[in-house]
């Protein structure tokens, strides 16, 4: 089988202070913040610090999240578990496919059909119960990024 995820686009990260926690991994990692954006529907407002790459979708990310509203998925975290990792993103060429994929073998696909990510990404979440305890996001870049040379998604087959 041709594997799905193809590369790690991110790490999630939860915090209380978006703005301090982007200055301590400026400060102690030397990390610069790429991309800035609040995004309503998962109730964040995050940064994108590119840890290796460019901005062309080949790149990885740590994303720092700060909640927006006291029910979104980080606050409810933050509350439960206090500042740090929330989840791990793998890149995939076709998001549909591959929850689709996932989801036949019996995993929970949290999302019916894939959501607004960060920088024009579509995104789909597979629950942690099921991925060994870590909240795992399906991730397909803007512009076909995953897809292969030879113009194909690097999805299923
Ligand atoms: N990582 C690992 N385990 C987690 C978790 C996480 N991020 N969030 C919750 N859990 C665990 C809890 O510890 C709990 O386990 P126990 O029952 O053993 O205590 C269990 O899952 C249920 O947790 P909960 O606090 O009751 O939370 P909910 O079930 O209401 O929600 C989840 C959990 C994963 C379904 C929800 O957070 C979700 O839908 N997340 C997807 C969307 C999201 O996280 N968006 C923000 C990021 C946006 C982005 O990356 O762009
Ligand atoms: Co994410």
């Amino acid at each position: 089988m041709e594997p799905l995820l193809t590369r790690i686009d991110h790490v999630g990260i939860a915090c209380f202070d978006l703005d301090a926690t982007a200055d301590l991994y400026r400060r102690v990692h030397g990390f610069e913040v790429a991309h800035e954006e609040v995004n309503e529907e998962q109730g964040v407002r995050e940064a994108m610090l590119r840890v290796n790459g460019t901005d062309d979708g080949h790149a990885t990310y740590l994303q720092l999240l700060e909640p927006v509203r006291e029910d979104s998925p980080v606050a409810v975290f933050l509350a439960r578990h206090g500042e740090g990792v929330h989840h791990v993103a793998f890149g995939t060429g076709d998001v549909a496919a591959t929850a689709a994929e996932i989801g036949g073998t019996g995993v929970r696909v949290l999302d019916e059909s894939p959501r607004a990510g960060s920088m024009g990404s579509s995104i789909a979440f597979l629950h942690p119960k099921d991925c060994g305890g870590v909240l795992t996001e399906l991730v397909q870049a803007a512009g076909g990024a995953d897809d292969r040379p030879d113009g194909s998604a690097a999805g299923p087959e």
